[in-house]
């Protein structure tokens, strides 16, 4: 099917402008939606006669109507879209709804409301402008993570993780948020508070749900390098350093049976294990069981006393070089593997229960926080690699750098590279340590003690303990009733409330049994949505396994840097897991990605606090949709911050004006040959649309709009000077204008379109072919001169040859005159641009 065969019912479309003033965009605007839809431009054909390509904007968060922020990234998206789409790619741009989420919940406790009505009331709000916004996506596509047809597979999709042992229950201490009453993943929590409310964070112990997205550390970190040059270099760096491999050695040291308390053997992780010889104390994480179970009687009520203090204490502040080392000690020691030597065991908050194995070794001489902690409490330091610097136990400074191994019994003399080596096998000889790589990466903690997510589907049984909800009684969904303060935080899921609703029949004994109340983290939903998208409508599966496979991966994908880390990480989880599966291909999920930059009000954030907000619905009343994209875009390349008091939202009409107004101009009809036009304009309007081409490719959209406007001027130029519009140069001009516009001004281009002549839509005009053989004759102006002043401008090739542009100059007519009869003295030609004539005297 091709939109031109459909096109025999626009005859009625009549151009919106009649006098060619900007202000007639909201002409434009009530008119053009509707024909794109009725035409179906942006549906896909979806039936592989054409080669596929997926855009996707990071879907957005119902939050409220649209912002200036959705109106940058989706306005770059679109150019992507409607590019891929201009250039006969079969074009995916869906949109949808990221729909679950505490802010939903919140509101509704406010209005004594479901959450769904204010969420489903915001994506109506938002739909509405996106419309108005010109997105061209298929609609027909749309999805909302909140809806049933959705969650009902994020729930089946846990299933199967949960079978494979990837989703798994645990104790631990969580971070809790006081304020919202539910805990938050480590990386929700910004130094040391609550990411949404700000409130200080606090520790508590909770059976949690967890994804193992350890297993995967290793490969999300290696197929990074398939991104390389597609993905922003920052945000590849970001990844890798939250996966943050470490290699190193794990030893294994003894702890000393003492009194009533056995022996136990405590592994470390150590990415020094040539510095052994350098431990000289001992220390595991005092949060940690193990501190507990190691403590003598004599030393207990400190450790008690000391855990108490760092319960408080964020992993930041813990972490932090600054603070002063404080710590116990458990009256225990440890046995080192290498040279027997017997280690006190402290306790301390900096080292952390869930990194490598919560114990280390401590070098003081040559680690800064073990220095820092012996010199609070006078231990030994034991330099054993010299490098040459001062003795750190006086100068405070821990050494670092490479060097020769000393103190160290058959190490000595060995630089550190060979030392870790030789340290290694040693300790594999004799069965007490082996090289091994840590990641920092923890676990992905999924539950939630809310409501307005996807219910977590497992039922918890006396007798058969955890028991998935069967595939076919999914989804589980939830309750309709509650409203306002049903939902307020009570440190457990809302869900736990509503008895009829938890109490069920265990699936598997038919026992008396309850469903799991928590929730999952909205991070999931959004790790799968592309996914769906492929098939939005399928009802056998999370998704069509031919259609999944036909679209993925995503082509290209537009959004924020704050997602840099953790949706992006997790969507390359899930991916990969799905694979897997055997269910997709790709195991990546995002070819490109483009982040936007902010957009910014006066070198701030735009905020409430600062006041220094822009309502994008009041720009979009005032200057119309286009002239906001057309700004949105032309501010700069589309990764730089963009400040909305720098730009010019009335010189993006102006032009759009200018450029529409060609259109009226153009007289020529539609298929006239170009070849007999200005062949100087004909050059201009191929050299834009080939440099277009690059400059869209490589995102540098703001570059394209410059390059439009001087092809503007130049048609008008020619209008005005040469043929007027019958030129049939013009016509070819004008057309490419309003087949590039339309990435950046759908609604001008379409009217343009219409003006002269065409059918509707634009957007699927196709991209004008570039005549190679008019980018080489490209024009440059030569300057003739007689005696000095400037007489005449040539229009040459750049590779003129210096004679044939020295008879030009003498043949040309201002030229004959000024020279007035007078033969010629000199000529002194500087092809292809400068010609001076000195008259004979
Ligand atoms: C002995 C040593 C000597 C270390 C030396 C460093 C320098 P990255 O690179 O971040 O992985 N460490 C291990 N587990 C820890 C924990 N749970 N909390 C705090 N620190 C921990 O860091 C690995 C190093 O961090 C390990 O190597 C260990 O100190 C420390 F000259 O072991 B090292
Ligand atoms: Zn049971």
């Amino acid at each position: 099917m091709s939109v031109q065969s459909q096109t025999g019912q626009m005859d009625q479309v009549q151009p919106s402008q009649q006098d060619g003033s900007s202000s007639n965009f909201a002409a434009m605007e009530a008119k053009w939606p509707a024909v794109w839809d009725e035409l179906k431009v942006f549906t896909p054909v979806d039936d592989g006669s054409r080669e596929r390509r997926y855009v996707l904007d990071m879907f957005p968060y119902p939050s409220g109507d649209l912002h200036m922020g959705h109106a940058e990234a989706f306005a770059m998206g679109d150019v992507v879209a409607r590019y891929w789409r201009q250039r006969g790619f079969d074009v995916l741009h869906p949109i949808g709804w990221d729909s679950f989420g505490l802010p939903a919940e919140n509101a509704a406790i406010k209005r004594n409301a479901h959450p769904s009505e204010w969420t489903y009331a915001n994506i109506e709000t938002q739909a509405a402008s996106f419309r108005r916004y010109a997105i061209s996506a298929d609609w027909s596509r749309r999805l909302h993570t909140s809806d049933q047809g959705y969650y009902r597979w994020t729930q089946w999709l846990f299933k199967r993780f949960y079978e494979r042992g990837l989703a798994y229950r645990k104790d631990s201490p969580v971070n809790w948020c006081p304020k919202d009453q539910t805990v938050l993943a480590n990386e929700q929590v910004v130094n040391g508070a609550c990411e949404r409310c700000g409130t200080l964070v606090t520790k508590k112990s909770l059976n949690q749900w967890y994804f193992k997205i350890t297993d995967y550390a290793d490969r999300l970190l290696d197929d990074m390098d398939e991104l390389e040059g597609h993905w922003p270099e920052r945000v590849l760096a970001m990844q890798r350093n939250w996966i943050g491999r470490s290699e190193g050695a794990h030893v294994r040291f003894v702890i000393e049976a003492d009194g009533g308390l056995p022996a136990h053997e405590v592994p470390v992780f150590t990415t020094r294990p040539d510095t052994l010889y350098g431990a000289t104390f001992f220390v595991v994480a005092a949060d940690a069981p193990l501190a507990e179970d190691l403590v003598t009687p004599e030393h207990a009520a400190a450790l008690t006393a000391y855990r108490e203090k760092v319960k408080a204490l964020s992993e930041i502040e813990r972490q932090s070089t600054e603070r002063e080392k404080t710590g116990v000690f458990t009256g225990r020691y440890a046995v080192n593997p290498l040279n027997g030597e017997k280690l006190p065991v402290w306790a301390a908050d900096y080292v952390l229960a869930d990194y490598g194995t919560g114990a280390i070794m401590a070098v003081p001489a040559h680690d800064q926080r073990d220095l820092d902690f012996a010199r609070a409490f006078g231990l030994p330091v034991r330099v054993v690699l010299d490098t040459g610097a001062d003795d750190p136990a006086d100068s405070g400074v821990a050494t670092t750098g490479d060097g020769v191994l000393v103190n160290s019994g058959e190490l000595d003399g060995m630089p550190k590279a060979e030392a870790i080596a030789a340290a290694v096998g040693q300790l594999e000889r004799q069965g007490t340590g082996e090289k091994f790589v840590n990641f920092r990466l923890r676990d992905w903690l999924l539950s939630r003690q809310r409501f307005w997510g996807t219910p977590i589907p497992i039922i918890h049984c006396a007798d058969c303990g955890e028991v998935p909800v069967p595939d076919d009684q999914l989804p589980v969904t939830l309750p309709a009733d509650l409203r306002g303060e049903d939902l307020s935080p009570k440190g457990t899921s809302p869900l736990a409330a509503v008895e009829a609703w938890v109490n069920v029949p265990c699936p598997r004994c038919g026992g008396s049994a309850k469903r799991d109340t928590d929730t999952m983290d909205t991070f999931v939903d959004s790790s799968w949505y592309f996914l769906r998208f492929t098939s939005p409508e399928y009802t056998d599966g999370p998704f069509d396994p031919a259609k999944v496979n036909e679209w993925m991966p995503v082509g290209q994908y537009v959004g924020g840097v704050e997602h840099a880390i953790l949706h992006l990480l997790y969507a390359r989880f899930f991916t990969k897991v799905i694979h897997d599966m055997g269910m997709i291909t790709a195991d990546e999920p995002f070819r490109a990605l483009l982040n936007q930059g902010q957009v910014l009000n006066g070198g701030k954030a735009m905020s409430k606090s600062l006041g220094n907000g822009v309502d994008l619905g009041q720009q979009l009343d005032k200057f119309g949709v286009d002239a906001i994209r057309l700004t949105m875009v032309f501010a700069g390349p589309p990764e730089d911050d963009l400040d909305w008091a720098d730009v010019s939202p009335s010189g993006s009409s102006k032009f759009l004006a200018r450029a529409w107004r060609l259109a009226q101009d153009v007289v020529s009809a539609p298929g006239t040959d170009p070849a007999e036009g200005n062949s100087v304009l004909r050059s201009a309007t191929h050299r834009m649309v080939a440099d277009a081409t690059e400059l869209v490719e490589h995102h540098k959209f703001n570059v394209v709009v410059a390059r439009l406007m001087e092809l503007v001027n130049a048609t008008r130029k020619d209008i005005d000077s040469g043929a007027g519009g019958a030129d049939p140069a013009v016509r070819e001009a004008v057309e490419a204008v309003a087949v590039v516009l339309s990435l950046f001004a759908p609604y001008t281009a379409e009217d343009m379109w219409l003006a002269l002549g065409h059918e509707p839509s634009v957007a699927a005009a196709g991209w004008p072919e570039v005549d190679q053989a008019l980018l080489v004759q490209a024009t440059v102006t030569a300057v003739v001169q007689v005696q000095g002043k400037v007489r005449d401008r040539l229009t040459v090739s750049p590779d003129i040859a210096e004679s044939e542009l020295r008879e030009l100059a003498l043949a040309s007519e201002p030229v004959q005159r000024f020279l007035a009869g007078r033969g010629v003295r000199t000529v002194i030609v500087r092809a292809p641009n400068l010609v001076n004539i000195v008259p004979a005297s």
